[in-house]
Formats: structure tokens, sequence, C-alpha cells
């Protein structure tokens, strides 16, 4: 519509965009306000949402003459970081991560997320695990109670290419559900990882103890890892769709 008002109900999927979107931007200010600081080794992660915080953090460096490294969990961070202009680094040099940034599919009740929506859930885990904070930033369609409620897709699984079909078939046996290989968008063959590997989504059935699930699915010959991400992130913001931000 013409007023500036509410985008029209004519495209209620394009205003529920616009509004995810603006969500995302809310989350990520408010984390990077909130956590980042001068001389921090940053953990910068995936997706969509932290590209709002990688730009307000390029702003801060500026304004604030901060000095940061960035460490990317994937391909993507990397460009992002380079984009940006700020200092790329790796875990050979800075094996300690102060502070990791990052988003979610989906955050249940007790802060366990799933990760790896967009294939990167391996170097994310990484760099998640070897940071002393992990602080998530997503828009209100991420925040569930169970794991599932919301996010669809399922639980992605990073296997090492030889064993893809044994690992799908013992995930079944062993958790039920479905389990199917990530083929790439034009369905020419799979997706293959910044590692090299596959990707099986794992479409659970059932609330399962996540932790549990988590360590024996990392214990099946062939699993590099898992896009369960538990007890690891120690708060989480969401940008809601009335513009304020809720922590969890
Ligand atoms: C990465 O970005 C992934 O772990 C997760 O799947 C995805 C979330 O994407 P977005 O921020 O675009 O919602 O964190």
């Amino acid at each position: 519509n013409t007023n500036g008002g509410e985008a029209s109900s004519v495209l209620p999927g394009a205003s529920t965009m616009s509004k995810a979107e603006e969500a995302k931007k809310l989350a990520s200010r408010a984390a990077v306000e909130n956590h980042v600081k001068n001389n921090q080794v940053l953990g910068i992660g995936s997706g969509s949402t932290i590209v709002h915080a990688v730009q307000r953090i390029a702003e801060r460096v500026k304004q604030e003459n901060l000095n940061l490294v960035c460490i990317p969990t994937s391909f993507q961070a990397r460009q992002l970081i380079l984009q940006y202009g700020l200092t790329l680094s790796d875990l050979d040099r800075h094996p300690e991560i102060d502070l990791a940034i990052d988003g979610a599919d989906e955050v249940d009740a007790d802060l366990n997320l799933i990760k790896g929506g967009g294939g990167c859930l391996t170097q994310e885990k990484i760099v998640a695990g070897y940071a002393s904070r992990f602080i998530v930033i997503a828009d209100f369609r991420k925040d569930s109670k169970n794991l599932g409620d919301q996010w669809h897709k399922g639980i992605p699984i990073e296997v090492i290419p030889m064993a893809y079909v044994p690992v799908s078939r013992a995930v079944i046996q062993k958790f039920g559900g479905v389990v199917e290989l990530r083929m790439a968008v034009n369905k020419a063959g799979p997706v293959v990882t910044d590692n090299g590997n596959f990707i099986l989504d794992w479409k659970f059935d059932r609330v399962h103890k996540w932790s549990e699930v988590n360590t024996a699915i990392k214990m099946i010959p062939g699993v590099v890892d898992t896009g369960l991400f538990i007890n690891m992130a120690e708060r989480v913001y969401f940008g809601m769709q009335d513009g304020s931000v809720n922590m969890k």
C-alpha cells in the first residue's frame, strides 16, 4: 500500500519475510552491542542472520577503532569477513576463541539447537566448541519449546561419503524416522560440504533425549558431526515481530 503502513495483506508472505529479516537484524545488533569488545578473537557463523551481525561489527570497528580477529565457520563466513574488511584469521593462529556468534535453525526450551540448515554444521560446532562464550542470534521463527515444533527439515548429519548408506541405516535402526541424502538444488548430485563430505537430513518423528542421541549418532562409524548443539549456547537473542528482542 502507499501510506507507508504495514505491507498490504495481498502479500502476507512478503510481510512475514520482511518481518523475519528485520527481526534477524534486531537480534544481531543486540548481541553485538552486548558482547563484542576490543581485542577479541571472534568466531563468525554462517547463514543470513550473521550478515547483520558482521555489518554491525564492521561499523563498530570503524567507529571505535576496535582490534578484532575473526575465525570463519564456512567458505561463506570467510567471504563475509573479507567483504566487510575484518581481519581474517584461523585456529592455527588463534586456537582459543573469546566469543562465537552464530545463527540456528531452531532452539528448544533447554537451549538445545538444531544447526546446519546451510550445511556448515561441522566447522560451526568446532568454532563454537573452542569459544569461551557462544551466543546465538535468530528471528522469532526459531524459538520453540521442543525441537521439531517449527523446523521440519530434520537434523543434519555430516558423513564421510563412502559411508552414507550404512550411517543412514544405523540412524533409522536406532532412532526411527526418515533419513535423506541432501541433494544439490539442481538435483544433479549430493551437496558436498566445505570439508568434502555429504549431509544426511534425519527427519526424526518424536522428541528424544537429545544429549544421548547426539552422542550415540556421533559414535556411528562414518559420522563426522551432527547439527545438534547440546549445552553449548550460553544465550540466544530472538528478534521479535513487534520490534523487541527476547533473550533465552
Ligand atoms: C547457520 O545458519 C546454520 O547453522 C543455520 O542452519 C543457519 C541459520 O540460518 P539463518 O541465520 O539464515 O536463519 O548458523
